[in-house]
């Protein structure tokens, strides 16, 4: 078999959640205490410190990518692909309008008006690595969402590799980034995170990375919010007799491909289906140019297992909290309110993966390693901040007063009993004068 396939027992299952879940273990400690010299070097001597790393990482000093560069590198690309990625652009700022939380505003009994308004960040920066992992829909996945949020200022930093790009700085330009910094890694970030020299600080840093990357983003936190740290990828498929075996399996490859590390699940209640998907992967996975990959994470983290009853399996996949979660079943809906944690649920044969990954709309950058059970995709709100705004009448506070007053004095806090009774005492109140 191409892809290990057992029967659930019990064990089975337990065993591939802890396989999969020892995949996404911590940083490396050597890592993290490179980084953690780079922050605060960048912290304590700021733009000098800046030029010296990326001087040694980049090969240059951080450079602004002038607007004509970004508009030649979109005139230099096929424009087959320009027309696919304003699609995507459309559809991703389209599903983002639908779900952007707006200010809001509730009168409670004539008196008591509150609400929250809704803004978002003044200034957020988006890692975009370089090499092989330098996708150009990614960019327009991290930066479409903050736009539609209204984020102030996007900046976006990137390595300054001899030939960057053209179709991430295309996509850049589509998505409406505001500023493109050629300068990548610990330096990048602690930039962000300080602000130095032309780099400004930022409110919140969002984008996958390498480990050094993705170690000096924990180490911003506090200092500026960040989005989640993307492990490697996942997919889980439930598909029952009626799934089409080679559209299942070129799914579950679609995601193997992305990493060695990546995970490829099927479960199923057929046998018969598993070991049918089983064969047809190894049939497709052969003839693609990232055999190497595909070979060693099905191997190491690809599995069929089959269950008597599909409820079972849903009960497997919750306790994964797979990034994303397909169901190609006869009735895929029926399964849904049994489906808590994912990143995404694609349900039917028309909702293969790389369709959320390119073109549906919503964000490809999703909870990964099990946080799903706690993270949500990347969207609007990542890049949103809410304010409480609260208005009284006199007589609305009035009906409150005594109560608020108990409670303050319970917690011996009296100035602030006071400053409830001084609205109320005949010789301060405004309204008797
Ligand atoms: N599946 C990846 C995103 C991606 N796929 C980008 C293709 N390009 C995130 O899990
Ligand atoms: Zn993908």
């Amino acid at each position: 078999m191409f892809m290990k396939t057992v029967l659930a027992d019990g064990q089975a299952e337990q065993q591939v959640i802890r396989e999969m879940k020892a995949r996404a273990a911590g940083a490396r400690g050597d890592i993290e205490q490179i980084v953690r010299g780079v922050m605060a070097d960048v912290q304590q001597r700021g733009w000098d410190a800046v030029v010296e790393y990326a001087e040694r990482f980049d090969g240059k000093a951080p450079y602004i990518v002038e607007p004509k560069v970004l508009d030649d590198a979109y005139n230099a690309c096929d424009p087959k692909l320009i027309a696919a990625l304003e699609k995507a652009a459309a559809n991703i700022r389209d599903y983002h309008e639908q779900m952007l939380v707006k200010t809001w505003e509730w009168n409670r009994s004539g008196g008591e008006t509150l609400g929250q308004t809704v803004r978002g960040l003044s200034r957020v920066g988006i890692y975009v690595p370089g090499g092989t992992a330098a996708y150009p829909s990614s960019v327009l996945m991290n930066a479409i969402p903050a736009k539609v949020a209204g984020v102030g200022e996007l900046i976006m930093v990137t390595p300054p590799t001899e030939n960057m790009s053209n179709e991430v700085l295309a996509a850049a330009k589509i998505a409406g980034v505001d500023t493109v910094i050629a300068i990548g890694g610990t330096q990048a970030i602690a930039a962000l995170t300080y602000g130095a020299g032309f780099i400004p600080q930022v409110d919140k840093i969002v984008g996958p990375g390498n480990a050094f990357v993705a170690a000096a983003k924990k180490l911003a936190f506090g200092t500026v919010d960040i989005d989640m740290i993307a492990g490697p990828s996942e997919v889980l498929v439930i598909a029952d007799h009626t799934a089409n075996p080679t559209y299942v399996a070129a799914d579950l490859l679609s995601q193997a491909e992305h990493d060695k590390l990546a995970s490829a699940v099927l479960l199923t209640d057929s046998m018969a289906q598993a070991q049918a998907i089983s064969c047809e992967m190894e049939r497709q996975a052969k003839l693609l140019p990232r055999w190497d990959i595909i070979k060693e994470s099905v191997a190491n983290y690809g599995c069929a297992i089959v269950f008597d009853d599909l409820k079972d399996a849903c009960r497997m996949a919750d306790v994964v909290a797979p990034e994303h979660l397909e169901v190609v079943t006869a009735a895929p809906r029926e399964l849904l309110p049994y489906l808590h944690n994912a990143g995404a649920i694609f349900l039917g044969q028309y909702a293969p993966e790389p369709l959320g990954d390119y073109m549906a709309g919503p964000c490809h950058v999703l909870p990964t390693s099990g946080t799903a059970r706690f993270f949500s995709p990347l969207s609007t709100d990542t890049f949103l901040k809410k304010t409480s705004v609260i208005e009284y009448t006199r007589d609305a506070l009035e009906s409150y007063a005594q109560d608020i007053i108990a409670l303050a004095q319970s917690e011996h806090l009296d100035a602030h009993a006071n400053s409830i009774a001084v609205r109320f005492a005949e010789e301060n109140d405004n309204e008797n004068r």
